[in-house]
Order: structure tokens, then C-alpha cells, then sequence
């Protein structure tokens, strides 16, 4: 009889992120013109988690990379273990995904099958990108070309406006506010004043943010995913790896569980048409929480997607933190908490004891290079779970972390479910 194959359990066991807007790493680089390059912030991050694995590149046989937009290259992945040296070698896998802004996730989920399906053992995940260092034109160059498609008929900025028309079919079916939506970039400026390498320092009030500069019809400008440089990467590691490098089997956090699924590219054009069907991170979870074997109850810390508020909004809902049609009233009402309780307390009350989801501030108000800032659910998602998060952040007695990346206008979702590493 053959042997009976266990899978591998699959752990988290580093992570690395590179400050946020970083100016170019050399003087001279800036003198002669040059700006801090996606690439660059890739490699920056990658060796930051290496280094906090306690590992080298040499024991990586698997590597994952997203590609950027601003200096996109063909075969990103590819591009990069060439450059650091990680190829030419063998029994390497390299490969890159394309699920937008939900790519670390799909990422995540990729090398646990890798780990478990394919003979890897150590896999890293790593995205970089350099939009704040582009041109607010050149960057609308290039960001409307993503998503656009003449049937849709989304002006300038097409994100913005696809993720707007979205808001204007939740207010319109589910009665969800003006006031709602801005609510939740307040509420996520009040968790980035909280984080020391967020971008945000100051919690702003609804009212800031509703009479901004409007870049679509209910969206402002301190509504949208805030454009920024920056490199994430992770290290996954098989128990077999450890057990060989001596390491302790409950090093990192453990990948659970997790679910992927799809939806079209753009929206339809007029609002009449919109319907549930093109919505996925419902489906998603529900995928992870079967794999995982647990409930949204049995979640302590989300980290969620929430490039525009109605993001946020629809995944509350999704992973079932409140009823669909409710996720404006819910954030509406836990911000309103919170503010009276800070007001009250101002260093005793603790947000994450009301709101236990994106603790650093999210895109609305962390900072968001293009495709990497999922990576920073899954990052504080990790620090959450080993108990890194320090006092102003740490939720109580986390044990296990629900993490949602986007891609496109509610185009790709990826849901993974981690676990403390010991019990
Ligand atoms: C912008 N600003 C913010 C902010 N967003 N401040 C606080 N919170 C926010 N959320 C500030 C900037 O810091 C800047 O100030 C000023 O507002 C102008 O921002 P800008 O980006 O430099 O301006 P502009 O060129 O006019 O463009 C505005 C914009 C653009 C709204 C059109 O920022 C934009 O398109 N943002 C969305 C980015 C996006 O689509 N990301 C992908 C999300 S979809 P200062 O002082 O710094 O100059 C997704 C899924 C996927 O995530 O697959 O990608």
C-alpha cells in the first residue's frame, strides 16, 4: 500500500513591510533624478521577512509576486527571483498572480497549495509598488485603463467612479447614508492615528470628509484608497521545514482555511441593472469558513478590503458581521462608540474592544501602494495573533484572524482564515 500522505500544516513565520512613502534610499539616486523603483521596494521587503524568519533566500524553493503598476514587468515573479538571484536554480517555483488588490490573499492561498500539493516547503509572497511617485496624471493614466470598458462608461477616475456607482445601488436597495459611508474613512483614520508607520495621523470627522472635494458623485477625495509607495512581503514556512530547521512547531500563525471567487470586471452601467450577482466575497468566506470549520464568531481580528467605504461596508456584511443591507448602520454606530468612548477615556478606551477590524487604518487611511495593501491585513492580521500589535492596537486574546483582498471593482475576492500558532 502507499504511504498515506498527511498534508503539511502551513505557517506564517515572517513578515516584512518598508515604510510608506520611503524617499530614495540614496542621495545621489535623487540628484541624478532617480525615484524609489516597485521593484526595489519588492527586494527592500522580501529581505525585511526574510530576516524576520530567521532564514535565507537559499532555503526559499517557492516564490509569489504581484505585479505593479507602476513599472510593470512581464512575468513579475519571473523578473524579480532573477534579479535578487533566486534564479537561475532548481527546484524553484516561481509565479506570479493577477487578482488585482486581492493578490497577497490569492498569494497566501497559492503557496499553501504550494506548500501542500507541489513539495515546497518555504515560500515567500511579495508585492511593491510606487503610485505616489507617479504623476496624479500619469497615475489616472494608467489606473482608468484597469477597469474600463466602453459598455461601462465610467468617467475619469474610472475606480473611484465604478466603486461610486456601487455606493449609489447600496443607498438606493439598502438605505444606506451619506453619513454611513463617510463614517468609514473616519473610523479608519481613528485606527491609522493608532499605528505608528500609517500615513494618516489625524482621526478626521465625518464632516471632513463630506465637505472634501468630491471625485464622484458620494465619494471624496478622503474616500478613496490613498495612493502611496510602499513593499509588503511574508514567509510561509511547511511544519516539515521547521521540524528540519530546529524551529518550534508553533512559529508564526497558521493558514486555516481559505476561499476565492469572481465576479465581472466592471459594473454595469446604469444602477437598474446592478444586482448581487456580482458581488463574491460572500461566496469567499463562506468557502474559508467551511475549510476552516469555523464561524464569524469564532473570529477574533478582520482584516478587510476597504479601498472606498462601500468595500468596507459589503464585507462587514459578506463575512457576516452584520446583516446584508446593515453594514452602513453598523459602522455608523460602532464609530459613534468609539468616539464618546475616546472622548470619555481618552488613553483607557480601546477602539479594537468595539471594532476589531483593521486596527491599522486600512487603505482608506494606512496608505495604499496599488496591489499591497491586502498584504498589510494579512501583516496585522499577524501581528494580532502573536500578540505584536502593542497596547495602543492588540485585540484581546486573539486567537484567530479572518483576512479579505479585493481585485477590481468587487471584481476577485480571496478570503483566508489564520490561526494562533499554539493552543
Ligand atoms: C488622498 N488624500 C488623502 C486620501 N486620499 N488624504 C487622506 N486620506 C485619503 N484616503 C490626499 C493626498 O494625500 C493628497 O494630499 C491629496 O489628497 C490629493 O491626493 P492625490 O491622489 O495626490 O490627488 P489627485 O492626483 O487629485 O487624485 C485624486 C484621486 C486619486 C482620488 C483621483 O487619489 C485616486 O484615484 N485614488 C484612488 C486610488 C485607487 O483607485 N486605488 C485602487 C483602489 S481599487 P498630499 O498632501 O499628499 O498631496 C483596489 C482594487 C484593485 O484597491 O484591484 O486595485
Amino acid at each position: 500500500m502507499p504511504p498515506i500522505r498527511i498534508p503539511k500544516s502551513v505557517r506564517i513565520i515572517g513578515t516584512g513591510i518598508t515604510p510608506l512613502n520611503p524617499r530614495s534610499p540614496a542621495k545621489h539616486a535623487v540628484l541624478a533624478g532617480q525615484k524609489v523603483s516597485p521593484s526595489a521596494l519588492m527586494q527592500q521587503a522580501l529581505r525585511l521577512a526574510l530576516d524576520n524568519a530567521g532564514v535565507s533566500l537559499k532555503d526559499l524553493n517557492g516564490l509569489i509576486a504581484v505585479p505593479s503598476l507602476a513599472d510593470t514587468h512581464f512575468m513579475e515573479a519571473h523578473y524579480l527571483a532573477t534579479q535578487i538571484g533566486l534564479l537561475p536554480g532548481k527546484s524553484i517555483i516561481v509565479r506570479t498572480v493577477d487578482t488585482g488588490g486581492a493578490g497577497p490573499v490569492t498569494g497566501l492561498l497559492e503557496a499553501k497549495r504550494m506548500i501542500q500539493m507541489e513539495g515546497a516547503d518555504l515560500v515567500a509572497v511579495v508585492a511593491g509598488d510606487a503610485v505616489k511617485n507617479l504623476s496624479g496624471e500619469e497615475f489616472l493614466k494608467r489606473a482608468d485603463q484597469t477597469c474600463n470598458h466602453p459598455e461601462a462608461e465610467l468617467p475619469s477616475p474610472v475606480i473611484p467612479s465604478g466603486y461610486d456607482r456601487v455606493a449609489q445601488y447600496q443607498m438606493k436597495n439598502f438605505g444606506t447614508t451619506r453619513e454611513q459611508l463617510a463614517a468609514c474613512s473616519a473610523l479608519m483614520s481613528i485606527m491609522a492615528s493608532r499605528h505608528p508607520s500609517a500615513l494618516t495621523h489625524t482621526p478626521r470627522t465625518i464632516t471632513e470628509i463630506l465637505s472634501a472635494r468630491h471625485v464622484a458623485p458620494v465619494t471624496s477625495v478622503l474616500e478613496c484608497a490613498r495612493r502611496a509607495d510602499g513593499g509588503a512581503a511574508i514567509i510561509l514556512a511547511s511544519s516539515s521545514f521547521l521540524e528540519r530547521k530546529g524551529l518550534s512547531r508553533n512559529t508564526g500563525v497558521v493558514v486555516v482555511g481559505g476561499g476565492e471567487a469572481s465576479g465581472p470586471l466592471f459594473p454595469p452601467k446604469r444602477i437598474e441593472d446592478m444586482s448581487e450577482q456580482m458581488f463574491s466575497c460572500e461566496e469567499a468566506a463562506g468557502v474559508a469558513y467551511d475549510e476552516a470549520q469555523v464561524g464569524v464568531r469564532d473570529i477574533d481580528f478582520f482584516g478587510l478590503y476597504d479601498c472606498f467605504p462601500i468595500c468596507l461596508i459589503r464585507a462587514i456584511e459578506a463575512v457576516g458581521l452584520a446583516p446584508k443591507g446593515h453594514g452602513g448602520s453598523f459602522v455608523e454606530e460602532k464609530y459613534y462608540q468609539i468616539v464618546k468612548g475616546l472622548e470619555r477615556d481618552p488613553d483607557g478606551f480601546k477602539p479594537q474592544d468595539v471594532f476589531p477590524i483593521n486596527t491599522h487604518g486600512g487603505l482608506l487611511a494606512f496608505g495604499a501602494p496599488w496591489e499591497v495593501p491586502a498584504m498589510y491585513n494579512i501583516i496585522e492580521a499577524y501581528d494580532q495573533l502573536t500578540n505584536r500589535a502593542g497596547p495602543q492596537r492588540q485585540v484581546r486574546n486573539a486567537r484567530r484572524a479572518l483576512v479579505y483582498g479585493n481585485g477590481g471593482i468587487f471584481s476577485a475576492s480571496a478570503v483566508a482564515v489564520l490561526g494562533r500558532g499554539s493552543y
